[in-house]
């Protein structure tokens, strides 16, 4: 049994772990502030762990929540392209300055390691596909900025001060729990949630944009192997963490409606500010290091997100 601390346990991903965690018998603290999480994400297994409502900017919290902890898997951040676009300070201070007090607490309490909810959003307009870890970061929007700056900071932890860290770049992950009811929740659980309330989703763009729509259970495991990868790996190294298979929005679109039984067409807006074109990852880094394998797939991924809502 280890001991894990989830940041943002309340969230999509936090809750998702947190779940697999308490399934295989460990000991799971969590911390999350409630603003874009929600409790009943937990409410199976609220006995079974230890949660605090803090928030990441709560240095002083967060040293207490550190101590006897073996792993952290940190997931608390404000997610969303276009809100950080909105709010850029609000979402900096979470994300970076709340990354950055996670880790001084991580420090000086002698956690084994950290592993880092990163986003492939740091790609931005590179053009290359598919996205390689080595490529050279374009970052497009305040919030790829943040993503990428945590992953440095992770870095130097380990290297000033032996902090183990492994950066995961979660590209678009879905699949139940996922917020739905905001302007800012994912593609996938807003088209979702829409079509059955009887509404038409609108793409933004051409409906050719495309990503690489990765379920959920594909993160969980990318977050399990990514504590018992061997220390060499552990140090502050990014790993994709794709299908290396992308979808445009009109497949998505088409996708959900069929499962739905959905017949509007959809309506087009504007493309949205921030946004990239294209995205796409090779997954051969996490693969060969992290023994990587994205085993659920988009469409039964897809089918069980509908079934959720
Ligand atoms: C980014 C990151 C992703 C993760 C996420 C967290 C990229 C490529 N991906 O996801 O890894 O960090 O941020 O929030 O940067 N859209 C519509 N209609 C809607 C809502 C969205 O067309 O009602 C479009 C949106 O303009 C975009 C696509 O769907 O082209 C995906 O949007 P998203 O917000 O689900 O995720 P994205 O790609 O910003």
């Amino acid at each position: 049994m280890a001991r894990y601390l989830i940041t943002g346990i309340a969230g999509f991903i936090g809750s998702s772990l947190a779940h697999t965690l308490v399934d295989q018998g460990h000991y799971v603290q969590g911390i999350d502030n409630l603003s874009t999480g929600n409790l009943d994400n937990l409410a199976d297994i609220r006995d079974a762990i230890s949660f605090q409502q803090m928030d990441l900017r709560d240095a002083a919290g967060l040293k207490s929540a550190c101590e006897g902890i073996d792993y952290i898997l940190h997931q608390g951040a404000l997610a969303s392209v276009p809100r950080s676009v909105k709010d850029p300070v609000t979402s900096h201070e979470s994300n970076i300055n709340g990354t950055l007090n996670l880790l001084l607490a991580a420090r000086d309490a002698r956690v084994r390691r950290i592993v880092y909810a990163a986003s492939s959003s740091a790609y931005g307009d590179q053009p290359t596909q598919p996205k390689q870890e080595d490529m050279l970061p374009r970052p497009l929007s305040p919030y790829a900025v943040q993503k990428l700056t945590c992953e440095y900071y992770i870095q130097s932890f380990y290297r000033a001060y032996g902090l183990e860290g492994i950066c995961l770049r979660y590209f678009n992950i879905f699949g139940p729990r996922q917020a739905a009811d905001s302007p800012y929740s994912g593609v996938i659980a807003q088209f979702t949630y829409k079509m059955m309330a009887g509404e038409t989703p609108t793409i933004f763009g051409d409906g050719l944009t495309s990503r690489d729509f990765n379920f959920i259970d594909n993160a969980v495991s990318a977050n399990l192997l990514a504590c018992v990868a061997p220390s060499e790996v552990a140090t502050g190294r990014v790993f994709n963490v794709g299908t290396g298979k992308s979808h445009t929005l009109n497949d998505v679109y088409a996708a959900i409606a069929d499962q739905i039984g959905f017949s509007s067409k959809p309506n087009y807006g504007p493309p949205r500010e921030g946004d990239i074109k294209h995205s796409l990852a090779d997954i051969s880094r996490a693969t060969k290091e992290l023994g990587y394998q994205p085993k659920a797939q988009f469409h039964e991924g897809l089918r069980k997100t509908v079934a959720w809502y």
